[in-house]
């Protein structure tokens, strides 16, 4: 089982706390934004390496796998995209850009993000697919595009479909599941070369997110279709739970332990990240702010790097189903 974070450039860059944390912890990192489109391509006709390339040198020195995403996502688009972007030249975007990217770290990663949050149910359609530029543009087959062409430019890489919305006990998640469930069963119809499904993991706390079942069932049926399982962006949104602090982190370290008692035990899942390293950096308290103002408590280190009691309680539950299999 591999374990870690996703990696922000200024935490990599600024702070010696923050990258010695990082070295101590992780044996699989992923870059929060550094490798999506927006940041990797300035302008229509160049690309921007830096930021991907120096944090694949420093996982690389510390022997930190390191996971890519993502290569096809309906956000965080450059802003040049809208604007060029045709019926015409859609194809050869996609395609460039993803043999040139996935291309240069050939052979360095463990795996890629090929597709990103491609179901979106309240977009009506009977697939479940996202009307989403890539949809329009290109139509269905995108997703078969940007998989074949992964493959060829980078035949080691585990080939991903990354997801979020699946994992709770609630009908608006049971449907995507659902939804998704038959896109994977349809690429693995037309033998689309693909290894895995990320599930992203951004849970909540509170009496009305509960982990079990519904979720038990999809991990099955992903190991029936012989795909292997990441948790790709574990939080836990705390926005239902009020401000006393050690309540909270208590109601949060419950919440990760549920979820995982609940995936662990399915056997196929392999790898495990939380969607940061401390709480200060959250993407949370930007999109989902809480009503009180106080910031949010998601990940597993506080604002002073300190381990909170989410860590140790996602360690026990790691410790009892060791390879992501039967309890021991
Ligand atoms: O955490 C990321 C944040 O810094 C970016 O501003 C945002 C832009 O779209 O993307 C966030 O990460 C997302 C990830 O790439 C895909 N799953 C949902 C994550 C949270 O929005």
């Amino acid at each position: 089982m591999l374990a870690g974070f996703a990696l922000s450039m200024a935490g990599i860059r600024d702070s010696e706390a923050y990258r010695n944390i990082v070295r101590e912890q992780c044996s699989i990192a992923v870059a929060e934004n550094a490798m999506k489109w927006g940041p990797l391509r300035p302008a229509p006709d160049s690309y921007f390496f830096d930021d991907a390339d120096e944090l694949l040198r420093f996982t690389e020195a510390n022997r930190i796998r390191m996971r890519g995403h993502n290569l096809c996502w309906h956000r965080q688009l450059p802003d040049w995209f809208a604007a060029l972007a045709s019926k015409q030249n859609a194809r050869s975007l996609l395609t460039a850009h993803i043999r040139t990217v996935a291309g240069r770290y050939a052979g360095r990663m463990h795996s890629w993000d090929v597709v990103n949050e491609s179901i979106q149910i309240s977009d009506g359609r009977a697939d479940g697919l996202r009307n989403s530029p890539w949809l329009s543009l290109i139509g269905e087959d995108y997703i078969e595009l940007a998989f074949r062409t992964a493959r060829e430019a980078d035949p080691s890489a585990l080939l991903t479909y990354n997801e979020y919305g699946i994992e709770a006990e609630t009908p608006v998640h049971a449907q995507k599941r659902a939804a998704v469930m038959l896109l994977l069963r349809r690429l693995r119809q037309r033998n689309v070369p693909i290894d895995a499904v990320g599930i992203q993991s951004h849970l909540a706390a509170g009496a009305s997110h509960r982990y079990g079942e519904g979720l038990r069932t999809f991990l099955r049926e992903c190991r029936e279709l012989n795909l292997e399982v990441f948790l790709t962006e574990m939080d836990v949104d705390d926005r239902e739970l009020l401000a006393e602090r050690n309540a909270r982190d208590g109601m949060v370290a419950d919440t990760y332990e549920a979820y995982l008692n609940a995936a662990l035990p399915s056997g196929n899942v392999r790898a495990l990240l939380t969607w940061g390293v401390y709480d200060r950096q959250t993407w949370l308290d930007h999109e989902e702010p809480r009503k009180d103002g106080l910031p949010q408590r998601p990940l597993l280190f506080d604002d002073e790097l300190r381990p909170k009691p989410a860590y140790s309680r996602l360690l026990s539950s790691l410790q009892r189903y060791p390879s992501g299999g039967a309890p021991i």
